[in-house]
C-alpha cells in the first residue's frame, strides 16, 4: 500500500515537472526571436500564433496541448 502511494507522489511530480516546462518553452522561443533570426514571414506569423496559443493553453492548464504548440514553433525555430 505504502508503495502505490509513494509511485502515486512519483507520478504527480513528474507531472508537475513537465507542465513546468511550457514556460521554458516560450522563453527560449522568446529569446529565439530576438536574435531575429532569418526566417521567412510566414514562418515568422506561424510561430508567433503557436507561441500565443501555447501560452493561453498553459494559462488555461492545458500543459499537453501547450507542449504540443511550444514544440512545435520550437521546430520552425530550429531549437
Ligand atoms: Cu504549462
Amino acid at each position: 500500500m505504502r508503495n502505490i502511494l509513494v509511485l502515486l507522489a512519483g507520478a504527480a511530480l513528474a507531472g508537475a515537472a513537465f507542465a513546468h516546462n511550457c514556460p521554458n518553452d516560450m522563453k527560449a522561443i522568446d529569446a529565439k526571436l530576438g536574435t531575429r533570426p532569418a526566417i521567412a514571414k510566414d514562418v515568422a506569423d506561424k510561430v508567433g500564433r503557436l507561441r500565443a496559443s501555447g501560452e493561453a493553453h498553459h494559462k488555461a492548464g492545458r500543459h499537453d496541448d501547450s507542449m504540443k504548440d511550444l514544440a512545435e514553433a520550437k521546430k520552425l525555430l530550429g531549437i
